[in-house]
């Protein structure tokens, strides 16, 4: 059987908050707010599909930290949670996946309307924003 197929999302903090990523897609979760991520591509480590899917999605660079949480299973795979912090740029909604974007604070991270998965790290993004 072919191992789980991984999908990280990027706990990308700055200034005491962390990015939520309003989906525009597919029906099931447009308009539910994420963890900006996607699919490791094959011969990626998970920290070069961070990297570049904050890129593609964000225009940013970042650099990555440490995974923050458990596998989430997930309809596509097994999610995994890295942490991040920008390098260069502030990150703008450049894909069709995103909608928009906000910079949750930690008293604000449970009122989230997140996407399923993600709403298991709640705990997580708190304790990390401290
Ligand atoms: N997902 C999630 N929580 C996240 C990120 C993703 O639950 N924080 C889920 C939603 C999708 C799956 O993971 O069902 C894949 O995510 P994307 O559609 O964002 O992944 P890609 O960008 O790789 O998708 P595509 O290949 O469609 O471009």
């Amino acid at each position: 059987m072919a191992a789980a197929q991984v999908v990280v999302a990027t706990a990308l903090v700055h200034d005491g908050r962390v990015l939520a990523a309003r989906r525009t897609r597919p029906p099931a979760l447009a308009g539910l707010w994420e963890l900006p991520g996607g699919r490791v591509e094959a011969g990626e480590s998970e920290a070069e599909a961070v990297v570049r899917e904050c890129r593609e999605e964000l225009g940013t660079a970042v650099v990555v930290g440490e995974r923050i949480a458990t596998d989430l299973r997930i309809d596509a795979g097994v999610l995994r949670v890295h942490t991040a912090r920008l390098a260069d740029g502030a990150p703008q909604p450049r894909a069709l996946e995103h909608a928009g974007l906000r910079w949750v604070a930690a008293g604000e991270v449970a009122a989230v309307d997140w996407v399923g998965a993600d709403r298991a790290v709640v705990a997580d993004l708190v304790a990390l924003l401290g």
